[in-house]
């Protein structure tokens, strides 16, 4: 836990290639640069629009901020991503979600230059059903359940995933409580990703404070951009 603690902690941009035109993504990347976000996560639900693969060739040419794909399934791959989070949904029991498309996506995956970073993603009640409890499937973990949520990580763990990613879900009403932060990081020796529903740089800091290594905000910085550069600051 001591080397978890001396950690270097990170601020994720979440870019829904959905949601954003060109001109938009332009400001958004020069104002991440200016703000100092250390990763964009690029993903969404559905894909709509077929943009993942310009908005990828966007940002690699305009930044050298790493990209991680956020994908919300295996057929959202872009090789010319920097990183593949591959995530289980460790918190439901949607057997496809767990390892399905993962036998499926192996071989080819296998082959990808992308780095490709296991993680446990856990989903936890954030007030209102979200796109993504909706889409996979599965119910997300009550948001007082600390000890569900505790064992859960822990499993990932033992299994040897790399990462935990608890997700409050996009938009979501109320995001993760610091008590539920701070439960899930001290039991794990993993680094612990945080985000949904994250509207303020106090709420940034809060979750730092009570162990998050990495706090990602899509939707606040849609609605209220000149909020990065605090966001942004509250994890330094
Ligand atoms: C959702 O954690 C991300 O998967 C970010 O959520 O869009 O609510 O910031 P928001």
């Amino acid at each position: 836990m001591a080397a978890k603690a001396q950690k270097q902690k990170g601020f994720a941009l979440l870019i829904d290639p959905d949601k954003l035109k060109t001109k938009e993504l332009n400001e958004t990347i020069e104002r991440a640069v200016w703000a100092g976000v250390d990763y964009f996560f690029v993903g969404g639900s559905l894909l709509l629009n077929d943009a993942l693969e310009e908005v990828v060739a966007l940002l690699k040419s305009q930044t050298d901020i790493p990209v991680f794909l956020f994908p919300g399934s295996l057929r959202q791959i872009s090789h010319n991503a920097d990183a593949l989070l591959l995530l289980s949904l460790i918190s439901g029991r949607n057997p496809d979600l767990l390892i399905g498309q993962h036998v499926e996506a192996a071989a080819y995956l296998r082959k990808s230059p992308l780095e490709i970073l296991p993680t446990g993603y856990m989903l936890i009640d954030g007030g209102k059903p979200t796109s993504v409890s909706y889409i996979s499937n599965t119910q997300p973990i009550p948001a007082n359940k600390e000890d569900i949520a505790i064992c859960t990580a822990l499993a990932g763990q033992l299994l040897g995933l790399k990462l935990i990613y608890m997700d409050a879900g996009s938009g979501a009403l109320q995001p993760i409580s610091s008590q539920m932060i701070e439960a899930v990081s001290s039991a794990i020796e993993l680094p612990l990703i945080v985000g949904g529903g994250i509207r303020t740089a106090e709420k940034v800091a809060q979750n730092i404070h009570a162990g998050a290594d990495l706090v990602v905000v899509g939707n606040a910085l849609e609605k209220a951009p000149q909020l990065m550069a605090e966001m942004v600051a509250a994890c330094h």
